[in-house]
């Protein structure tokens, strides 16, 4: 059984980051190691949520983890609270790295053309240097233009959504997974580019016309345990897409569907076929 590690807050309630990437990891058969950047009481879209950092943890973590020689097979890392997260996801990086495994960082920090409660430009040019250490980074459009500097667009041509691929390559991973990227009104897609094979794939599908927090972790968790289960990011992308769809159409169409975050758990039977599972 593979292992992998993902590094990210626990939001108690709000259905985002590890409340999320724990199930969906776990029930695609891939234990899921963590460690928990901070605990908060809700996902920050609400008022007045606490939060509690967790920054002294990790270091005393992971150097119990080297001396019991325990290693993963990809390191997956999301919400990260500080700056100083970062740097100490960098070292991790370096003391985790092996020929075969797979560092991938989703830069969350913004949507919809803003950052979100607490970071600045400052923390973005800071997280678009732990992306350089990455295989494969999964941005959205907004954290990809601020990592990028380029203006941020609700509406575009192919043309800016390659260069903004072209620069996100430029800063270092290896595989850029571009979410969010729509040419039309009525769909909605992701671009991914390969570095190395110099292959690009872009996969879309039917809008659904509501936007949820969380379905970005959501995404990025399912990409993650496809490439676990030996997917290619080719196969994963089409997988994890429309996992996220149906999770949020299911929401939708719930009288009861939260407001904060969607029913992903009524998906995992649809998501563990699609994987063969
Ligand atoms: O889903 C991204 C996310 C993760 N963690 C926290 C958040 C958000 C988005 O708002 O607030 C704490």
């Amino acid at each position: 059984m593979k292992r992998i590690l993902t590094v990210q807050d626990i939001s108690c309630v709000g259905k985002c980051s590890l409340t999320v990437a724990l199930p969906i990891i776990s029930a695609l058969g891939v234990e899921t190691a963590i460690i928990p950047t901070a605990v908060l009481s809700t996902h920050t879209m609400f008022k007045n949520f606490t939060f509690k950092d967790l920054t002294d943890e990790i270091l005393p973590i992971t150097k119990h983890w080297k001396e019991e020689n325990i290693g993963f097979d990809s390191i997956y890392t999301g919400y990260l609270g500080s700056d100083e997260q970062i740097d100490i996801m960098a070292k991790l990086f370096d003391e985790f790295k092996t020929d075969d495994n797979l560092i991938i960082v989703d830069p969350v920090m913004a949507d919809n053309g803003k950052l979100y409660p607490a970071f600045d430009m400052a923390f973005a040019k800071k997280m678009a240097t732990l992306c350089a250490k990455a295989d494969i980074i999964i941005p959205n459009i907004t954290e990809a233009s601020f990592m990028t500097g380029m203006e941020y667009k609700t509406s575009y041509d192919e043309a800016y959504i390659r260069e903004m691929i072209n620069r996100l390559a430029e800063l270092g991973a290896k595989t850029v997974i571009l979410t969010g990227v729509t040419y039309d009104e009525g769909s909605i897609g992701v671009m991914g580019y390969d570095r190395e094979s110099d292959e690009s794939y872009y996969y879309k599908h039917d809008k659904v016309n509501a936007s949820y927090h969380g379905t970005g972790d959501i995404f990025s968790s399912t990409l993650v345990g496809g490439l676990a289960n030996d997917l290619t990011w080719k196969e994963a992308i089409p997988i994890a897409a429309d996992y996220t769809a149906k999770c949020i159409q299911l929401t939708v169409d719930d009288k009861d569907g939260r407001f904060y975050g969607v029913n992903f758990e009524e998906a995992i039977p649809y998501l563990l076929k699609r994987v063969g599972k």
